[in-house]
């Protein structure tokens, strides 16, 4: 059985500030570097991230620029997405926060952020740190990518209708990145410092596979509804579950 070791003093330094609309944080700790080991009758965790409340309407973007491509009528915010049914909310980050080894970080895999139709897909990404994001637009008009990092090397480029730029995120942090060409363009590349997250579908849904047995904090974070924390304790070949439930603000 693997032993986990806990870092409490990670949880206890968080530092949150809000800044420009994006979330930040300063971890006190950084000696704790993620270790890669291999893996041997892991189990997997599994839950759902769910909206208590009536579900708020979607915000309406106003599409006043490039119509022909972006499209005529107004577009939804992508902030906030609840399914009608189950009540699941989409694109929330759950991560564990507090794992000191385990699997290997897929830095290689193609990490995408397209501008389509004037959007941006998906509007979460998350990352392993040392991976490389190729930014595309798929448009045939310009587009801009404005990162509002803090810890990583921000930019502010156009690129032109096909055109595409790569660029790597080391540092854990969650960079909101914005068009300023298109003002209701914005999505969010959520930068890890290990292999152990998920974003949720469009039920709510996520599962975190491959984790070492242990007991672990595992968070959730929302753009607008911001983080939950929470504890799951994994078993060797066994599916755990954590769920959480936002409340209307
Ligand atoms: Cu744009």
């Amino acid at each position: 059985m693997v032993k986990s070791l806990r870092y409490v003093s990670i949880v206890g330094g968080l530092v949150f500030g809000v800044m420009t609309g994006t979330l930040w944080e300063s971890r006190v700790v950084k000696a704790d570097a993620y270790k890669e080991i291999e893996v041997k009758d892991g189990g997997a965790i599994v839950g759902m991230v769910k909206y208590d409340g009536d579900i708020p309407a979607l915000k309406v973007l106003k599409v006043d620029k490039d119509e022909q491509t972006c499209g005529h009528e107004n577009k939804h915010s992508d902030e906030l997405i609840i399914n009608g049914e189950s009540k699941g909310i989409k694109n929330v980050v759950v991560s564990l926060v507090d794992i000191a080894a385990g699997k290997k970080a897929e830095t290689n895999a193609s990490a995408v952020l397209d501008q389509k139709e004037c959007v941006f897909i998906p509007h979460v990404l998350a990352v392993s740190a040392g991976t490389s994001v190729d930014l595309l637009n798929s448009d045939n008009v310009m587009h801009n990518l404005h990162s509002w990092s803090i810890k990583n090397p921000g930019f502010n480029e156009g690129v032109s209708g096909g055109g595409k730029m790569t660029k790597k995120f080391d540092i854990p942090e969650v960079i909101k990145i914005t068009c300023d060409v298109h003002k209701w363009m914005s999505s969010f590349i959520v930068v890890k410092a290990n292999p152990y997250f998920a974003v949720t579908d469009e039920n709510g849904r996520f599962k975190i596979e491959n984790v070492p047995t242990g007991s672990y904090k595992i968070e959730a974070w929302q753009e607008k509804l911001g983080k939950k924390t929470g504890d799951v304790v994994v078993k060797p070949n066994e599916e755990a579950t954590a769920d959480f439930v936002y409340t209307k603000k």
